[in-house]
């Protein structure tokens, strides 16, 4: 294979709703680029992009995959992504390293869920977006209707460059304005052709020219003032400014095809090529340090690792986008996060699951290699003369949905954490944590149906059948008044006997609070707890009542019930110990024994101290369209949800709201089935407050029968 120079490399990702064509087109564009000779389909489960054993068995994307395509003298790298919403975190991979995105579209169900989504990824990633409106050979194929929705959506930037003459079963030819020909399409691999546009077409492609000159007319000042002038530009202004408005946005060219019959895939390769910049040409990545990078070939070789996998025969897969310098095989590297010295053995360009073996690739483009020690998502690898860069890693979607999970079989559980850490390395995403808090193993994804997915690996590949459970609400405790008490503890049996006693006053701790004045405080000390909130210990011993050896024993009986709370085991937060009195034996006194009062005065003070359960409220913005507002809001204000603001993003309409975490398992599930799958939200811990007093009494009973279980 030909070494291809960065100005003719273009890198584009096929995103879009779900099950809209992406992989066909896939691989259509793959069979016109002359890197597979024969098509396959989603029907016949033998595309190369939906390769894995999970997408053919259900046939649709997972992953996303790599794919090129040979056009003239281009290499068109393509990354098919999955259109599921759950599976958006393969979506901010591409979009990562990318120089425009292809959004297709169904022609015979027009703007989907995942449209929306999609294009709010490019919108908010400043992605150059190209429509393809797909599946113009459907029976239920519409293509005004669609254009219409699309501009009604995302605005007048939408704008035809193609127009198919018939859609349905009869789709055989599309006007391109471009060009100012007629497309004739066979199906099927057939060459296409270009004739003159018929008379029968003229006034409606002269219509839709109008609106494709007056936008392109956008892409550039010169082009904008000469249009206001004569109201016209010609043919090559027009194509000028089409490339320009495309880069910065300013135009969404709209191109038709029908991936399954390979129907106008050629033309449209050829107009990404000509009209998507090469990666040299945008923004390039900005390094930890602020500073921003271009895609270079002069400068010696760095690259970013924006995806691994783990392939079948072969191991861990490395793929990377070449920023700077050259990569060649056998080369010496280092990865900047570690400093590790690693060789690149082998080299591939990729077409989903085949790889071409090359020796050779240059800045900007996309290859993967295989067999690095210790290479992951996000890392930089560099020539030995250029380590000191490392590249800003990809920003994924916090995950929203999370379960508790466990092994069925408890002898698989080392298995399990080894197998999820796995994951996460492959899809980072997926986050694993194991609460020492909740005593639980917690999965948190983007959805149920993401975790769905996790949980098929593990059952199917790494034979392992775990359960999946609702995870526990990491409550906290704290005291609302001061409260007294003191704790004796003695204890004579046989030999040396344990004698300690303290008396302590406790009160709620806040920020600048002033400390109390019944007992004069000698020595104060402040801990941050690592579970939020403070503990200040107050040392008011006078006389001698209490050795100042002691004191460390006292707190650390305090602190042990401030880890297991005295109300549900929950961790206790923002509370002032003041130790004030009590006793010592001249033999029988032992930390041991101050431990043990310290920690039991403690608690009987808690219990008198009118002691609150806190719980975790978090920050949610939720985002759906307008009509099903009303409905959000009802279920949220079911949730115990406070909302503090509204907003709106073109069609829809965003609630910000603070929600008790309790009220909010399978929160995603619900919203999408009250929005029909179109709303989306986020969520950021915000605070801990006071549970109703209705819900204390629920935990308080829940505990006590859990306590009573234990015995
Ligand atoms: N009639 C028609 N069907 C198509 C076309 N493109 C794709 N399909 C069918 O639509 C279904 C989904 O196709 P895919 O290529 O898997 O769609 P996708 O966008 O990759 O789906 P996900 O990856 O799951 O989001 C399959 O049954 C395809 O055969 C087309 O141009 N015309
Ligand atoms: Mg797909």
């Amino acid at each position: 294979m030909k070494v291809y120079q960065t100005k003719e490399i273009r890198n584009l990702a096929l995103i879009g709703g779900s099950k809209s064509g992406k992989t066909t087109l896939a691989e259509s564009m793959a069979f016109e680029g002359g890197t597979i000779t024969r098509r396959g389909s989603i029907d016949d489960k033998n595309t190369v992009s939906d390769y894995r054993e999970i997408e053919i068995e259900r046939k649709n994307s997972v992953v996303a995959s790599l794919l090129y395509s040979e056009i003239g003298d281009r290499k068109i790298n393509v990354i098919d992504c999955p259109g599921f919403v759950d599976y958006c975190g393969e979506t901010a991979t591409a979009l990562s390293v990318v120089d425009a995105a292809i959004l297709v579209v169904n022609a015979q169900s027009g703007v989907e869920v995942g449209t929306d989504v999609a294009w709010r990824n490019t919108s908010k990633n400043g992605v150059p977006t190209v429509f393809a409106i797909n599946q113009l050979d459907g029976e239920k194929a519409n293509f005004e209707d669609t254009v219409k929705e699309l501009t009604e959506t995302y605005g007048e930037k939408v704008t035809v460059v193609q127009y198919p003459v018939n859609v349905g079963t009869d789709f055989n030819a599309v006007i391109d304005l471009v060009l100012q020909k007629m497309i004739m399409l066979p199906k099927g691999n057939g060459k296409a052709e270009e004739v003159a546009i018929p008379d029968s077409e003229k006034e409606r492609a002269a219509a839709y020219y109008k609106i494709l000159v007056e936008a392109s007319a956008a892409g550039a000042d010169d082009l904008m003032e000469k249009y206001f002038e004569t109201e016209d530009l010609t043919i090559e202004d027009m194509r000028r400014g089409i490339k320009l408005g495309l880069a910065s946005r300013s135009i969404f060219p709209v191109m038709c095809c029908s991936a399954k019959e390979n129907q106008g895939v050629r033309r449209l390769l050829e107009f990404l090529g000509n009209n998507v910049t090469s990666p040299d040409e945008r923004n390039g990545r900005n390094t930890t340090e602020g500073v921003n990078v271009k895609v270079n070939a002069s400068e010696p070789f760095s690259a970013f690792v924006f995806k691994t996998t783990r392939e079948q025969h072969l191991g861990e897969m490395s793929f990377m986008k070449i920023m700077t310098g050259e990569i060649t095989e056998g080369m010496d590297i280092t990865n900047s996060r570690n400093s590790n010295k690693e060789r690149i053995s082998q080299l591939f360009a990729v077409v989903g699951k085949n790889r071409v073996k090359i020796e050779k690739a240059c800045a900007g483009d996309l290859v993967a290699t295989i067999k690095l020690k210790d290479a992951k998502t996000n890392d930089t690898l560099t020539s030995l003369k250029n380590t000191n860069v490392v590249y800003e890693p990809i920003v994924f979607p916090s995950p929203i949905y999370s379960t508790a999970i466990k092994a069925v079989n408890s002898a698989d559980d080392e298995k399990l954490g080894m197998v999820l850490h796995e994951m996460h390395t492959e899809d980072q995403t997926l986050i694993i944590e194991y609460s020492k808090e909740l005593k639980q193993l917690i999965v948190k994804g983007m959805g149920e149906f993401h975790i769905n997915t996790m949980k098929w690996y593990l059952n199917t590949v790494h034979k392992i059948q775990v359960e999946l459970f609702a995870p526990k609400i990491p409550y906290r405790e704290t005291i609302t008044k001061s409260a007294e008490a003191m704790y004796r503890h003695k204890k004579q049996s046989g030999g040396a006997g344990q004698f300690g006693e303290v008396h302590l006053l406790i009160e709620p701790y806040y920020e600048g609070m002033p400390a109390q004045t019944k007992y004069p405080v000698r020595a104060t000390d402040t801990y941050p707890l690592q579970w939020g909130g403070k503990l200040v210990y107050n040392n008011c011993i006078v006389g001698g009542a209490i050795d100042a050896r002691f004191q460390p024993a006292i707190l650390k009986g305090v602190m042990e019930k401030m880890e297991e709370g005295p109300l549900t085991g929950s961790y206790a937060r923002d509370i002032v110990v003041n130790v004030y009195d009590g006793k010592m034996h001249p033999v029988d006194s032992n930390e041991l024994a101050f431990k043990l009062a310290g920690r039991n005065a403690f608690k009987e003070a808690f219990k008198n101290a009118g002691p609150k359960i806190l719980e975790p409220i978090y920050d949610i913005e939720v985002m759906m369209p307008a009509e099903r507002m009303g409905d959000v809001m009802t279920d949220l204000q079911g949730r115990r949800a406070i909302v503090v603001g509204m907003d709106s993003d073109g069609s829809f309409q965003i609630i910000k709201a603070r929600v008790p975490l309790a009220e909010m398992n399978r929160y995603s599930t619900a919203l999408s089935s009250i929005t029909s799958g179109r709303g989306t939200y986020s969520m950021k811990f915000a605070e801990y407050t006071q549970v109703p007093a209705d819900i204390q009494t629920e935990l308080l009973k829940a505990y006590e029968t859990e306590q009573k279980d234990e015995e």
